[in-house]
């Protein structure tokens, strides 16, 4: 009986040993196995920030596209201090999928609104809040986006979209846009800075209009 308990439990230990390594090695390789697929199918793209409408705002973009899940690393300075700033991963079929340029100003008011920006980065795709819903449907929830706290904004989120909108964005045609520029300096989005927003009313301009852009491409 004694002998027979003593050969269960070392049996049992040697089980477990067993167990330990195959499951360590079944982790090992499950995890090289992972990686090595995702290093195959993950795009990584990439932009520097283009500052619009004289924000100043400097900083990169990163998207790392998986399937339909896209992973955004983005670090902006120089932005509005302690205000909501909409920001977008910008897409159109028919766009130019680049940052808006002087000529993109069509009534020449000198300001770049983001209906002006359209024909160059298209309609939003991905909103990039820091909770809930990132469909185009969040493109103005003001309360569910970073709000620059000391002028930064350190973005990290993992969102899923549309295959359409993936792959857009692996072939390098995906284009990030930060809104929320204060033309009058007084430190907030106010009417008087240009007026009322085109996308909505009840918003200034100064609120969603384009305040830097970075053009995602494709890193090797
Ligand atoms: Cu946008």
């Amino acid at each position: 009986m004694k002998l027979n308990r003593t050969k269960t439990a070392v049996g049992g230990a040697l089980l477990l040993a067993t167990a330990a390594v195959a499951g360590t090695m079944a982790t090992g390789s499950a995890v090289s196995a992972g990686s090595s697929v995702s290093a195959a199918d993950a795009v990584e793209t990439k932009g520097r920030m283009t500052a619009l409408n004289n924000s100043n705002i400097a900083g990169s973009s990163e998207a790392v596209v998986n399937g339909r899940r896209v992973t955004l690393d983005i670090d902006a300075r120089k932005v509005l201090k302690g205000m909501p700033h909409a920001q977008h991963i910008h897409f159109g079929a028919t766009a130019r999928n680049e940052c808006p340029s002087a000529s993109d100003d069509k009534n020449n008011d000198f300001r770049l609104t983001t209906t002006d920006g359209a024909p160059a980065y298209g309609p939003i795709r991905i909103s990039l809040t820091t909770k809930g819903d990132t469909s185009a449907k969040s493109g103005l929830a003001v309360t569910r986006f970073p709000t620059a706290d000391n002028g930064k904004i350190t973005y990290n989120r993992q969102v899923k979209t549309s295959k359409a909108v993936a792959r857009a964005i692996a072939r390098g045609e995906g284009v990030y846009v930060v809104h929320g520029v204060d033309y009058n300096g007084n430190g907030k989005y106010d009417f008087e800075g240009a007026g009322k927003s085109e996308l909505d009313p009840s918003l200034p301009a100064e609120a969603t209009d384009p305040a830097a852009c970075a053009v995602l491409k494709v890193q090797n």
